[in-house]
């Protein structure tokens, strides 16, 4: 399988994220990437690649022009304000206030933001772009006939909404590469999110549209972060009503209720008919996750994988969370190997 990867995740390094009340060191950090880009070179899982640079025109299929300029520019300007620690929002346009737009830089960020998880940093925006472009060139090369392809995504980015950043992600890479799949011809578009918090952006962008179809197994949000999406009871509105699922499970569920969850998934994958998926991949299901309360462990990551390959779509891999930095490699890898184990077979 050929992995898409670029150093310039590098470029993004948070110091902080406001979580459990406390600004803690951020657990989205540079050496996840480093270890899973080490598995695939251990495993030999095939080629690695740098990603090419499609511009910003495709990544504007997802998200608004003013959130994207607003994003790009707000290092320079938080320098202007003789700042160099990093960009957190701390204020949020909540139900009693007003939608409106502030010209400020700190109004601008609470508008654009919706949790205090994703720092901006100096090198974030290229970061980010890069991880994007990264997606569109695994996307690429299943568009140019390969079976499956990885995107090392980071930072992840299936947090990320239209016009919205959290949850340590600001650009949607599986929605931009989704979005390019339309672009390109395919009619049809499958993302099964198996990340363990649910994809609210992801949801968000497609909840209205019936050429994609959006599953999601996660942390149920009556407990857990996000909190405002993920129920069960979501299931699109207008033209994509019927097109959203969502399987949230409780703290402490392991491979049983997991995998009977993706066994659902998979069934209104195949119904649907999709013409290819895309697989929002985070491992923060494994059972000593620091943040998370799945209960999966390593060798099911290879049993997972093979069921996304028995759907036997064209199949993107797009990184997202896994905050168990010593095995990220292995849980990530272990997906993508037993997919080929599959669909080679
Ligand atoms: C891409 C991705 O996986 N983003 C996850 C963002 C989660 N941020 C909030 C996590 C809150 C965890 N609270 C429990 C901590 C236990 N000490
Ligand atoms: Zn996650």
């Amino acid at each position: 399988m050929l992995t898409i990867y670029s150093d310039d995740h590098h470029l993004h390094h948070g110091r902080c994220e406001l979580i459990d009340g406390q600004l803690l060191p951020c657990f989205e950090m540079p050496s996840r990437a480093d270890h899973i880009l080490q598995r695939v070179k251990h495993r030999e899982l095939g080629l690695v690649q740098e990603p090419k640079d499609f511009g910003r025109e495709p990544i504007q299929r997802i998200h608004s022009e003013a959130y994207l300029d607003f994003f790009q520019g707000a290092w320079d300007r938080w320098l202007e304000h003789g700042k160099d620690g990093d960009l957190l929002p701390y204020t949020w346009p909540a139900r009693t206030l007003r939608a409106v737009v502030p010209t400020s830089l700190h109004g601008q960020l609470g508008y654009y933001s919706f949790d205090g998880g994703a720092p901006i940093t100096a090198g974030t925006w290229r970061a980010a772009y890069s991880a994007a472009q990264v997606a569109l060139t695994a996307q690429a090369a299943i568009q140019n006939g390969a079976h499956s392809a990885f995107a090392l995504c980071r930072p992840p980015g299936h947090h990320a909404a239209s016009d919205l950043m959290g949850g340590y992600c600001y650009l949607n890479n599986a929605a931009i590469a989704a979005q390019a799949f339309l672009d390109q011809g395919r009619n049809k578009v499958a993302i099964l999110d198996v990340d363990y918090h649910h994809g609210n952006g992801t949801q968000s962008i497609f909840y209205e549209r019936n050429d994609v179809l959006f599953t999601s197994i996660h942390g149920h949000p009556e407990a857990e972060f996000p909190f405002f999406l993920g129920y069960a009871d979501e299931l699109g509105d207008g033209a994509g009503e019927g097109f959203n699922f969502n399987y949230p499970l409780a703290a402490g569920s392991g491979w049983d209720r997991w995998s009977t969850a993706l066994e659902q998934a998979c069934c209104e994958i195949e119904h649907y008919e999709a013409d290819v998926v895309v697989v929002s991949l985070g491992v923060d299901t494994f059972k000593s996750d620091p943040i998370s309360q799945f209960k999966l462990d390593s060798p099911d990551y290879l049993l997972m994988g093979e069921r996304i390959a028995r759907l036997g779509k064209p199949t993107l891999f797009v990184m997202e969370g896994g905050y168990a930095v010593e095995e990220i490699g292995v849980n990530a890898v272990n997906v993508l190997e037993g997919f080929l184990k599959v669909s080679k077979g």
